[in-house]
């Protein structure tokens, strides 16, 4: 061998930097830990706005993991009352770099009502699903059409709530933040839903909207209640909240989407373990069913 091909170490060498240079090109996820999920993930992140047109809701970003390899799932976002995508934008990116697609939306009109975003977060969750085999898509080939979740602030978590209630049927998990929808009927939600609310909370009282939501879910259905101290009306905005919880309300949102989405049993401690007693000091109230 060494006579007949003195180089063969060499060339071995070089097709092993090769495989080293593509396999760098795919991140590896570590194993989670609170740091890590109270933070930005591994993924690069990359945007665009170039996407189908809807009647449900007017311009939308997607945001997501450029070089993530294995399919990944998505997630629709939709803003509060007067709201644009910009007011919770810092999702886009923080999600994406966790491994999910991720589109937020300015809806029609400012003052749309819940129902109205509903419609529009289902819309989005057709576009996403859509992008998957549009030709030149960014996503196209890479979704994991089946997982999907919405999210969103005041009455864009009122509307989170809505579809959860209308098409559990079409999504895995609700994460509504701070949300606002008077006399709700949320018996219909049969999917795991995180609500994130605000002890202080003036506009969408947690008392009037988050608790009364939590409780308007059925007891079978695998649901959480996690409200911080304090925390106003925009804790999960990227200004005018009164707290710095991005790190902790990302780490909860990004478990409940690894757990319920991906059915990834790792988070399963930073929802149900010992973890969130560290939060204690931040947290006013922390209520799940347990599953
Ligand atoms: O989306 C929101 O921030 C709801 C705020 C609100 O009180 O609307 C009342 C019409």
């Amino acid at each position: 061998m060494q006579k007949q091909f003195p180089f063969a170490h060499t060339l071995i060498l070089g097709l092993m930097l090769l495989g080293l240079n593509a396999y760098a090109d795919q991140a590896v996820e570590p194993v989670p830990t609170t740091d890590y999920l109270s933070g930005k993930g591994v993924y690069q992140v990359e945007r665009y706005t170039d996407l189908p047109d809807v009647p449900e809701y007017a311009e939308a970003t997607v945001w997501y993991p450029a070089n993530k390899q294995q399919p990944f799932g998505a997630v629709a976002i939709s803003p509060g009352y007067t709201e644009t995508q910009d007011a919770i934008s810092w999702w886009g990116p923080f999600l994406a770099s966790h491994g999910y697609a991720t589109l937020i939306f300015n809806t029609n009109g400012p003052k749309d009502f819940p129902d109205l975003r509903a419609k529009g977060l289902m819309a989005a969750l057709d576009i996403l699903t859509g992008e998957n085999s549009r030709s030149g898509s960014p996503l196209e080939g890479k979704l994991a059409t089946d997982k999907l979740a919405v999210m969103g602030h005041s009455m864009g978590g009122g509307a989170a709530l809505i579809a959860a209630h209308g098409h559990s049927d079409k999504i895995r998990a609700a994460i509504p933040f701070t949300p606002w929808q008077p006399n709700a009927d949320f018996s219909g939600v049969t999917i795991p839903t995180l609500i994130i609310a605000g002890e202080g909370d003036n506009i969408a009282k947690a008392a009037e909207h988050s608790r009364l939501h939590y409780d308007a879910i059925p007891e079978t259905t695998i649901k959480g209640y996690l409200e911080f101290t304090g925390g106003n009306h925009f804790i999960g905005n990227n200004q005018r909240s009164n707290l710095e919880v991005h790190p902790q309300i990302g780490r909860y949102a990004l478990a409940w989407l690894k757990l319920y989405v991906d059915g990834d049993d790792r988070y399963r401690p930073f929802i149900y373990g010992d973890v969130p007693n560290m939060d204690n000091g931040i947290v006013s109230r922390y209520e799940l069913t347990r599953p």
